[in-house]
């Protein structure tokens, strides 16, 4: 029986001081859900018979049978003490990796958290990741060490071994939060330059800060009260605090002497009855042992293994337990001891009790919390407008009053059933309605009896055309029935999971969504410049400036589990269920009174998809509702990603494969209802180069032409023009109007992770050289100074650590840093163009680093949006398989387009430099300069900004070029120039300019890409595999199979270690995605269930096998046959990926067919 009311906890919704919201968090099956069944009990919402067995909040079918959670559901709990009533808003989170973005929707709606681990397993990966999801969005987390049952049923441990076990387990907790802590301290004052000045001043600071952060509770210990330990199937948990008043007063101790000295190595001295320090020492039983652990242990003894019902007896008296006849009677143990635990120490109150003192409430929110909230990284918080910095206070006071304006963040949508919302289920009738009913029912029935009467009158033929009449309006009666209605309640509504972060939000309440790139600033002016925003817009009519729309919230929820109450409106500092946003709202967003509220930051996805796969309806013809059930999909999960290839293949990213099955289900039960074909998964592959090898497939060095001098060409490049060497190509458009040399390089491996780890850096500093380059008429705005501090004191490290890199990784990398020119794929990705063109001194992308005016600098030459293209387009679709490149450089080392000069202009500059070019490349210097006056003609709208730019600075940029030691061949080659250019000016204006400057920009687009490709491709190709890390725990028994199939599956194992005190083994092994499908099920197959993986993608690794490769020296064909196809993994792996695409491939599929036949024959 609910021991509560909605009414009740929508009252204890206005207080916020009284209000928690928590989530709880821990590694896979350490025990979340049946704890918060634990928790849930405590308000009557299930028995607690059922708790820990009902799993109340999993609530999904597939949840239940394969036991693990999918997704984060929340509820509300009424908890009172002696401190007062409070409202505990709790969240719980699935633990399994594929499923870690629903972590990330719990945590940010979140104040504390509820962190459990499990003390047989110990600290695992995900205790890893969801402690640093909560450090990250600073959050506050108190520890629960669960199942402590097992130490004493499974392992067998006694009370001093578990003791030090449980040392043991709560330092590895600490270990994880000081690593985060340091690294956050370590980047604190990095970013702060004023900290790094002074040796001294800083290691000072340092200590301060850090007793500081200390007090914070950074660390968990019993004595700090952070720590319950419990085990939730049994129902019952504790904190040393209880034991310390319990035994306070037994024995007359003060209580808070006895409360810090309860957890550590103290004894008790049974003579003088004092407290004294070194019970390790000394050989004696700890206080925690001799006063918690044993207790416990006696209990279990006495009812579970010994089952000494006089003993039972004994102790339920000592304990003052009072048990109920039905308990007693219990022939299965195990609920007769969970009765008496659960009553002597109930886990609900020193959960929720712990909640409510040590976790905040939404009154005591940080500021730099809010800060982080409301500006990411390339922003600061102090350049935002003045009224949005006013709104911090708004999220300080929490304040519910009219005038606050609202602010709302939705973290996730969740899709409910429209026949599970409230306003559709049918109640239980009130008495007044029985009775209506009744009455009805009566009269239906006097009608029938006078029709039936007048029918024995009429004639027995109108009898069953009548009672069918009388039947059918009996059945219309019902609501539910009425075709309509029923119409209806089919298909399911979107309700945001959200939190209000200041004022009041209504129902029928109009609010702003606020789009992810909306801008408080301009749509401020916007506003005051009384062009109202539309009410009607919806997201998909948003044009691309506009990041605002009108939403009217049609109904607010309380979360209950399963189930949603109704509310009318909710006070700040609530977590909410909120309708109507479902067409303004894909997956997450902000919701506001006011436009002058920023977008709240993006959630933090540890995590990312990697596992795609293709859909179809198995009936061909059912396209149209896979279509529009992959819409609701995409909005319902936080994580998997929707998208439409060229190819027109609608496919779905996932996060692994117990996500895909979920979204599978989803889809075909759910939201298309209909049924799917998913095809075999597309596994994503890298295409590189790498440093010609050594050793032959056989392990011979290779003494051929590949260890000479480097230079040489790969055989089959040997009689092309093109090719200048290894690596380096000069490619001509075929009119010969445009030439580039390309070189392609194999990047420091570590410096390709180094950018791979800083993407987020590289796009900020895309969007900074992109918008400088677009603005080049405010060339001399000063693009450093809008940047954050910490932002720019990143990127300064980023540049200083990517020099690091290229000088230690040998000196032909001098000076490349310096020279970078873009990064791609899509402008973030890990491989570089560098601009090693003379005298082409084009924009530095470190630019922004410096706070200096830039005024006058010439930014980029004419055609550079053609270059960057081609760069990206060859970088995204690699030669091998088009798959994306990865950790290769390109070089432009020249670039010549023939009449690329602003002549009209009079910028000398330029018709230099293309001069000079035409000088290097003699043998071409008649075809360009008769290309001239067509190509001078060819300047289109965009290029005339330059021009006019580069007039301007034509002074600055003359003498400089003077100074760089211009010849005197050139400047007479100037001076022929000045008259073509007379003779040019007059057709400046024609029409047909763009087109030619268009061809040009096509050519060199393809030209670039074409030299790229050709050029990685004159170097040793190899594919790239995607790598799963692998967690597993297994025992010694299993040990072998699991590396059988590790092995198998060409995994590698990392580590293998014995934990201690235990016979489990902690295994990490990498293993490469495409051959992971199966892995987990063939893992627990093969194991009994003894193991199972966890696994997250790591990282990108090298197939170090050519897959072109084919055995050519002797003894490789003694080693592998004349083919030895099947051996090369990498060409396998190639040929998939292009039969998957539709590319070529370059397979035999049957040789010597009759002989084959007459074999067989001859058998
Ligand atoms: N012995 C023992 N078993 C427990 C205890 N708590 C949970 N379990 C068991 O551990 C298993 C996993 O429990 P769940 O509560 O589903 O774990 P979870 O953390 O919610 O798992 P996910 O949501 O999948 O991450 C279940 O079989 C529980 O019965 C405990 O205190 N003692
Ligand atoms: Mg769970």
């Amino acid at each position: 029986m609910r021991t509560t009311t909605t009414e009740k906890l929508a009252e204890l919704q206005g207080n916020p001081g009284n209000v928690r919201n928590i989530c709880i968090l821990a590694h896979v099956d350490h025990g979340k859900t049946t704890l918060a069944d634990a928790l849930v009990a405590s308000n009557g919402i299930i028995s607690q018979r059922m708790a820990g067995k009902l799993r109340y909040l999993d609530s999904r079918e597939d949840e239940q049978i394969r036991g693990i959670t999918m997704k984060s559901s929340a509820i509300s709990l009424h908890f009172h003490n002696d401190t007062g009533e409070f409202l505990v808003n709790l969240i719980d989170s699935p633990g399994h990796v594929d499923f870690s973005s629903e972590v990330s929707t719990a945590v940010r709606l979140c104040d504390g958290a509820i962190v459990v681990v499990d003390v047989v397993e110990g600290v695992c990966p995900q205790t890893h990741a969801v402690l640093r999801q909560a450090w990250l969005e600073n959050i506050r987390p108190i520890l629960v060490l669960n199942k402590l049952d097992r130490l004493i049923t499974e392992l067998e441990m006694e009370p001093l071994q578990a003791f030090i076990h449980l040392q043991q387990i709560l330092e590895q907790v600490n270990v994880v939060t000081s690593e985060l802590f340091t690294a956050d301290v370590m980047s604190l004052y990095s970013s702060d330059p004023t900290q790094t000045e002074g040796g001294t001043q800083q290691t000072h600071d340092w200590h301060e800060e850090a007793d500081e952060q200390e007090h914070k509770n950074i660390y968990f210990s019993p004595d700090l009260g952070n720590v319950v330990f419990a085990s939730a199937y049994d129902g019952w948990g504790f904190t040393i605090d209880q034991f310390a008043d319990i035994y306070g007063k037994k024995l007359g101790m003060n209580v808070e002497g006895l409360q810090k000295t309860l957890w550590g190595d103290f004894f008790l001295n049974s003579k003088t009855k004092r407290i004294m320090k070194g019970a390790q020492l000394k050989g004696k039983k700890p206080l925690f042992v001799q006063f918690v652990l044993e207790s416990i242990w006696s209990v279990y003894e006495a009812v579970l293994i010994r089952r000494d019902m006089e003993m039972t007896k004994k102790i339920q008296a000592s304990l003052g337990l009072k048990m109920n006849v039905r308990d007693t009677r219990q022939n299965d143990t195990r609920v007769l001891l969970q009765a008496m635990m659960g009553q002597w120490l109930p886990i609900s109150s020193a959960v929720l009790g712990k909640v409510v003192e040590k976790l905040p409430s939404p009154l005591e929110i940080a500021e730099e919390k809010i800060e982080k909230l409301m500006c990411n990284q390339a922003r600061r918080f102090d350049s935002l407008p003045p009224q949005t910095q006013a709104l911090k206070q708004d999220f300080l006071a929490c304040s519910s009053s009219e005038e606050k304006p609202t602010i709302i963040f939705v973290s996730k949508m969740v899709p409910v059933d429209k026949t599970a919302l409230p306003q559709n289920k049918q109640r239980p009738l009130t008495e007044a309605e029985l009775e209506r009913r009744r009455e009805a029912a009566r009269q239906r029935h006097a009608v029938r009896m006078e029709q039936r009467q007048a029918a024995e009158e009429g004639g027995a033929e109108t009898q069953g055309k009548e009672n069918g009449q009388a039947d059918g309006q009996a059945v219309a009666d019902w609501p539910a029935n009425k075709p309509g209605v029923a119409e209806d309640l089919e298909g399911q509504v979107f309700v945001g999971f959200a939190r209000v972060y200041s004022g009041r939000v209504r129902k029928g309440q109009k609010l702003y969504v606020l789009g992810p790139k909306h801008d408080p600033a301009r749509a401020l002016q916007k506003l005051t410049e009384a062009r109202d925003l539309d009410a009607t817009a919806t997201v998909s009519d948003l044009s691309s400036d506009d990041h605002v729309t009108v939403a009217t919230v049609t109904d607010l929820y309380m979360f209950m589990g399963r189930e949603l109450e109704a509310l009318e409106s909710v006070p700040a500092g609530n977590v909410l269920g909120i309708a109507g946003l479902e067409d303004h709202i894909l997956k997450s967003g902000t919701v506001s009174s006011t436009v002058a509220c920023t977008a709240f930051t993006d959630l933090y996805f540890d995590a990312s998809p990697i596992l795609r796969v293709a859909l179809e309806p198995t009936h061909p013809g059912e396209m149209g509702k896979l279509v529009s059930g992959l819409r609701l999909l995409n909005q319902a999960d936080p994580c998997v990603q929707v998208l439409v290839q060229e190819t027109g293949e609608h496919v779905i990213v996932t996060a692994g494969e117990v996500h895909l099955q979920k979204c599978l289900d989803d889809l075909q039960q759910r939201y298309a209802k209909i049924e799917i074909t998913a095809s075999s998964p597309i596994v994503p592959f890298r295409e590189t180069i790498v440093p010609p090898p050594t050793m032959d497939m056989v392990n011979e060095s290779i003494i051929t032409q590949n260890s000479g001098n480097g230079n040489v060409i790969r055989k089959e490049f040997e009689d092309d023009e093109e090719v200048l060497e290894r690596g380096l190509v000069r490619i001509y458009t075929p009119n010969k109007s445009c030439m580039v040399q390309i070189r392609a390089l194999p990047l420091p491996p570590e410096v390709t992770d180094y950018l791979d780890e800083n993407q987020l850096l590289i796009k900020t500093l895309d969007q900074y050289v992109s918008s400088k380059i677009s603005d080049r008429h405010k060339a001399d705005i000063q693009v450093g100074s809008k940047l954050k501090q910490s932002t720019k004191e990143a990127m300064k490290e980023f540049k200083e650590k990517l020099e690091k890199l290229f000088t230690e990784a040998g000196k032909q990398w001098k000076d490349f840093v310096e020279h970078i020119w873009a990064f791609g794929p899509k402008r973030v990705g890990p491989n570089i163009l560098v601009n090693r063109v003379e005298e082409y001194d084009r924009l530095s992308i470190w630019d922004c680093l410096s706070n200096e005016k830039q005024k006058g600098k010439v930014f980029v030459r004419d055609y550079e949006y053609s270059v960057m293209s081609g760069f990206q387009l060859a970088t995204l679709t690699g030669p091998l398989c088009d798959e994306p490149m990865r950790g290769v450089c390109f070089v432009m080392e020249k670039w010549e387009v023939a009449g690329n000069q602003p002549k009209m202009e009079k910028n000398t500059e330029r018709i230099d430099k293309n001069e000079r070019n035409s000088e290097i490349c003699g043998e071409n210097l008649e075809i360009k300069l008769s290309k001239v006056s067509l190509d001078t003609n060819s300047i289109e709208s965009k290029s005339k900004e330059t021009l006019s730019e580069c007039n301007g600075s034509s002074k600055d940029s003359d003498t400089k070029s003077h100074e760089n030691g211009l010849t005197n061949r050139s400047v007479s080659i100037t001076s022929d120039k000045d008259e073509t250019e007379e003779e040019l000016v007059p057709s400046s204006k024609g029409q047909g300019q763009n087109l030619v400057q268009g061809h040009m920009s096509g050519q060199l687009i393809s030209i670039v890409k074409e030299a790229c490709l050709k050029s990685f491709q004159t170097q040793p190709q190899r594919l790239m595999a995607a790598m799963y890390k692998c967690n597993t725990q297994a025992s010694t028994e299993v040990l072998g199979k699991l590396f059988a199939v590790i092995g198998k599956r060409h995994g590698r194992i990392l580590q293998d270690e014995m934990r201690e005190g235990s016979q489990m083994f902690n295994i990490l092994a990498s293993i490469p995605v495409v051959e992971s499908f199966g892995f987990a099920e063939e893992i627990r197959k093969r194991t009994s269930g003894f193991a199972s993986p966890q696994l997250v993608f790591s990282h990108w690794e090298v197939i170090d096998l050519d897959p072109f490769w084919v055995p050519t020296t002797e003894e490789e064909i003694m080693h592998y046959g004349e083919k030895a196809d099947s051996e090369n993994r990498a060409r396998v792996y190639m040929n998939n990926v292009r039969e998957r695409k539709g590319l070529k491939v370059d397979k035999k599929i049957v040789e010597h067919a009759e002989k084959q036949r007459t074999l067989t024959r001859n058998k």
